[in-house]
């Protein structure tokens, strides 16, 4: 039985699942909760250390669609997190794929049907486009069509991330970082079940009655997860601005274009991100999580942190000037630089792995999802605090439970072809030029 006075242990507490838990325990009174990580908040580990993540309310039907609009209302009030929302609306576009246009017609006729017509315009031309985003201009966009969103724009994710951080500390949130804060294993009682806490890699014991393990796409290499999430990358890079072409972008709509990539307004200071869209990579390799009696082949990330001279991929960087050439052909001369991949784990069925883990008593897994999880950065951990609490819908428990029995995490729903691999592709590593 958890109580207020219970000792909580979120491991990868710095970063996206792992600080908002952290955050909604703390709120509702728990009182001995430790995070435990890597890295301080914003966890260098977490894909959530970014500069910007898209949000959007677009997506009507589903849990997702759900889960966007209840994240916007906490974004827009709550404090805490208010000052990182940026509502400058989005452009969801296609190139010329008539399945995907399809499909982006499909969703708008949704919000219409829906009464929401008001949040969303059909674009079907270029001159649409123009009249929503004057921006694209000098764009190769002919033949382009899609939507424009009104309730959408991006998040400042690293300042909202080092917020939350900020506020654990003042809630009274403990933690460890470093060799003290990285997950080893599992201490379990006698009976091999009962989760006890936690060792870390030095050695430390960490007591605790409950384990909350958020540990993004490090977690099927830290547990074993039996096949229900695929840790993969993706890779973004930054052009700098003048501070005139700063000015023409401000409080500029998003652009997302799922056969292309996609990219936000650039930071008062001119720095501008991109991001190609794909499958992701993964990077097989061996490891042995806990719980697992043999070595298992897997992906498994790598830290950017840990590899600091690691960059992209030569076909990314590609697919990332790509997208700016056909967007801004003006700024194609423009250096791409802090050129970085980050990790995510997908579920094969794209919902969050939430659950107690039935094989121990005491542990509690927050993982798994489909690239959707940082714009739930102020609501996901209610729902972590909910199942801790027995408040959970029956429909969320089932949605969120463990399923091992299910269709494996590399046949993951997601459109298009299976990812490729890391560690077949040139131009990233610089460390082992071998
Ligand atoms: O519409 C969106 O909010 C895009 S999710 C961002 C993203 O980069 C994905 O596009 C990508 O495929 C991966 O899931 C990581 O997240």
């Amino acid at each position: 039985m958890i109580t207020k006075e219970s000792k909580i242990l979120v491991v990868g507490g710095a970063g996206t699942m792992g600080s908002s838990t952290a955050l909604h325990l703390a709120r509702r009174g728990y009182k001995d909760i430790r995070i435990l990580d890597m890295f301080q908040p914003p966890s260098a580990n977490s894909a959530g250390n970014d500069m910007n993540k898209l949000i959007s309310t677009q997506y009507i039907d589903g849990i997702w669609g759900r889960l966007a609009l209840e994240t916007w209302d906490a974004w827009k009030s709550d404090e805490l997190f208010t000052p990182f929302l940026h509502p400058v609306g989005r452009l969801d576009l296609a190139k010329k794929d008539k399945r995907r246009v399809a499909s982006l017609k499909r969703q708008y006729d949704l919000n219409v049907s829906a009464g929401k017509g008001d949040n969303v315009e059909w674009l079907h031309n270029k001159e649409d486009i123009l009249k929503k985003g004057a921006y694209l201009e000098d764009g190769e966009i002919e033949g382009w069509q899609g939507m424009w969103i009104r309730d959408a724009g991006w998040v400042a994710a690293r300042d909202a991330l080092t917020a939350v951080g900020a506020e654990l500390r003042r809630l009274g949130v403990k933690s460890a970082f470093g060799t003290s804060g990285t997950f080893k294993s599992l201490l379990l009682g006698t009976d091999g079940t009962t989760v006890l806490g936690v060792k870390a890699v030095d050695g430390k014991e960490w007591p605790a009655d409950l384990v909350i393990m958020a540990t993004g796409a490090w977690s099927p290499t830290l547990i074993d997860l039996e096949d229900q999430c695929i840790s993969k990358c993706w890779q973004f890079g930054h052009i700098r601005l003048s501070a005139e072409e700063v000015d023409k972008l401000k409080g500029t709509p998003t652009l997302y274009n799922s056969e292309l990539g996609f990219f936000m307004e650039p930071s008062p200071e001119g720095i501008m991100k991109f991001v190609n869209e794909f499958e992701g990579y993964t990077r097989m390799a061996t490891c042995r999580p806990f719980g697992a009696k043999t070595d298992i082949t897997m992906s498994v990330p790598r830290s950017h942190a840990l590899n600091p001279t690691d960059t992209i991929p030569e076909e990314g960087e590609r697919a990332i000037k790509d997208v700016i050439n056909t967007c801004f052909p003006q700024f194609s001369n423009k250096l791409l630089f802090d050129k970085a991949i980050c990790w995510c784990t997908d579920s094969y069925d794209g919902n969050w792995l939430l659950c107690d883990d039935p094989r121990y008593n005491g542990l509690i897994l927050a993982t798994g999802d489909c690239g959707h999880t940082f714009k739930m950065l102020p609501i996901v951990g209610k729902y972590v605090a909910d199942l801790i609490e027995g408040r959970l819908s029956r429909e969320d428990r089932d949605r969120w439970r463990w399923r091992p029995e299910g269709k494996k995490a590399a046949e993951t729903g997601r459109e298009g072809p299976q990812p490729e691999d890391l560690n077949d592709k040139k131009g990233w590593r610089h460390d082992d030029p071998a």
